[in-house]
């Protein structure tokens, strides 16, 4: 799915800024028509932002339903002829949107865009209404899952994964315009054989019989260095200029649309990083070379702005994971937004793009989350219709993201249950789906502690292994020295059943920044360098050990939890993105390591 641009024949205009926002306790609005009507009794929201913390009320901040958003627009009188599109660049967890009386898409799923054609909907030159419906509910059938208790108080919310359950308009919302002959797709996929290197396209088109596809690909200073014609092939690169990890080079991949005419009907252009990616055996191999990786997992999470889109926060991570030396992270626990994805290919940031299949477990947690004990996969729980929707997030995750160099491993799922029958049958279509949509890229998902090589019975069907491991915290807690032979031997286990290249994507400790101590106590910033510290001299001792993603970049909000005080504090940051003792050992490792 093509991100909106402005070419010699397109045009966009975002959308963001201050829209009218009313929270729908009742749950009337959808039979109400609230969409015919300016919102009653609304206030100011800001876009993109959760709504959650913006208020100093709780009824908004652990709201559960609907919420209605609703903006006036302008259609540029010159826009007329052209196709307009409105897009949301998310909106969490699903929505309705309506132009005036008339609705014009739905979506399921919280991290991903969808885009509706209004041209026969919207007025050029004339003011028009958009309203939407953001629904926050987590079902058993919703990706990620939840479900919901009637008390006498109202709706409560129960999820299963370690973050506060942010909703609203978090990202961008664009309305744009191509012509009515238009690019609706290009995919590229790049191949290097030494000094050249090959960028295979394929290029969707929408109402263009006819006319003719022509491709240029230019290199970062402009100069032409190859050229096609027809909707698919191959072009050649000689002294290829490949992007790599701490460099991304870029290409830019110029499509056009030819009729008749003296100009061309439409014009996308697209940056292309050639490289490629390759397990062989238990390495993870960039461009032929064996790579390690070494950064985080982390959260779109910052203060009042909940998961909204922010340039100055996203900015700001990249240059303090750049400051550490860390050279790759994980979108854990759901995609990322595109802008963010777009500067890891720029600034040749390795990435691990995760789906939003977080929390397909209902063993982790047990008594503690005081939950009720039920299984993960039944009729009941996660089943053939969670499966559904799981299968269509891969996919729009792939559609949205297959273009982007940055992206080497797409993650299917953190921490699910995969020790049963039932967690096979339920993944094996699904990694197979991943594989099917993009050859290219491994493909992998998360393992979780309860699930060690001698358990898990899904890995196979995998290409690397990635761990989330707790050795010294939740188990072995405040005791290192076991923690160091436990993790070592665990991962002897994995090395001898496997032999895939092993991506450590979680490990870290709770630390309150600012609590010290001569002694190795948890919680203090000694102990959380003290347990990397111990975790990184087994990493070193163990060949098929290809990453380390430290959990987590920087604090988070969480739900409730009485083990989470203000969030979880696994941060190497403070949510406010002060360092702790930690950033400086990470800085002295990573800065030496290749
Ligand atoms: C893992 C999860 C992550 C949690 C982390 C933790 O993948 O989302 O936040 O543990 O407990 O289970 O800190």
């Amino acid at each position: 799915m093509l991100r909106p641009q402005d070419t010699v024949s397109r045009e966009r205009r975002s959308l963001n800024g201050l829209w009218q926002f009313s929270l729908d306790a009742e749950g009337v609005g959808r039979t109400e028509g609230w969409w015919n009507r300016p919102l009653a009794s609304a206030r100011e929201i800001p876009v993109p932002a959760s709504y959650n913390d913006i208020f100093a009320d709780a009824k908004v901040r652990d709201h559960v339903g609907d919420v209605w958003y609703q903006t006036q627009f302008r259609v540029p009188s010159r826009w007329a002829g052209e196709r307009i599109v409105l897009r949301f660049d998310s909106a969490t967890h699903r929505a309705v949107a309506w132009v005036d009386g008339t609705q014009i898409v739905e979506h399921e799923g919280g991290y991903t865009p969808f885009e509706a054609d209004v041209t026969d909907v919207v007025e050029p030159g004339a003011e028009n209404r958009v309203t939407v419906v953001v629904n926050n509910v987590l079902t058993w059938q919703s990706i990620p899952p939840g479900y919901v208790e009637e008390t006498p108080e109202g709706r409560r919310q129960f999820y299963f994964h370690d973050f506060f359950n942010y909703a609203g308009l978090h990202r961008t919302v664009w309305l744009y315009t191509t012509p009515t002959s238009y690019v609706s797709d290009v995919t590229v996929v790049t191949g290097l054989s030494g000094s050249t290197g090959t960028v295979n396209y394929r290029v969707e088109t929408v109402g263009a019989e006819g006319s003719e596809v022509r491709v240029a690909l230019r290199d970062a200073e402009g100069a032409e260095v190859a050229r096609a014609t027809g909707s698919s092939g191959e072009l050649s690169v000689e002294d290829v200029h490949p992007w790599r990890p701490g460099e991304g080079y870029l290409y830019d991949l110029t499509v056009e649309l030819w009729g008749t005419g003296e100009a061309p009907i439409d014009v996308y252009s697209l940056g292309v990083g050639v490289r490629t990616v390759q397990v062989d055996g238990a390495r993870f191999l960039i461009n032929g070379e064996p790579f390690y990786f070494r950064g985080f997992g982390k959260h779109e999470d910052s203060v009042v702005r909940g998961k909204g889109y922010d340039n100055a926060y996203m900015v700001h991570d990249f240059v303090l994971m750049e400051w550490l030396g860390a050279n790759s992270f994980r979108t854990s626990h759901y995609p990322y937004a595109e802008e963010v994805l777009d500067y890891a290919d720029r600034h040749g940031i390795v990435v691990i793009d995760e789906t939003p299949a977080v929390g397909l477990n209902t063993g982790i947690g047990g008594g503690i989350f005081g939950g009720k004990p039920m299984k993960t996969f039944s009729e009941e729980t996660v089943n053939a219709a969670t499966q559904d929707v799981h299968r269509q997030a891969i996919r729009e995750l792939v559609a949205r993201d297959k273009n982007h160099p940055s992206v080497v491993i797409w993650s299917i799922a953190n921490e699910p249950e995969s020790d049963t029958p039932e967690s096979r049958a339920y993944f094996e279509p699904l990694a197979a789906e991943a594989r099917r949509l993009d050859p290219s890229r491994p493909v992998g998902f998360v393992n979780v502690m309860l699930a060690p090589a001698d358990k898990d019975v899904v890995s196979d069907l995998f290409d690397v292994l990635m761990l989330n491991r707790y050795y010294g915290w939740y188990v072995n807690s405040g005791d290192l020295a076991n923690a160091e032979r436990a993790l070592e031997a665990e991962l002897q286990a994995w090395v001898k059943k496997h032999g895939k290249p092993i991506i450590f994507t979680e490990y870290g400790a709770d630390t309150i920044a600012g609590l010290h101590s001569v002694t190795p106590i948890p919680w203090t910033e000694e102990y959380q360098a003290d347990l990397l510290e111990m975790t990184h001299r087994v990493f070193d001792r163990v060949d098929a050990v290809v990453g380390e993603q430290i959990w987590a970049f920087a604090d988070f909000a969480t739900g409730f939890a009485i083990f989470r005080v203000d969030g979880n504090k696994k941060g190497v940051f403070t949510r406010d993105r002060r360092p702790k003792a930690a950033a400086h050992l990470l800085r002295r490792r990573w800065q030496r390591l290749p």
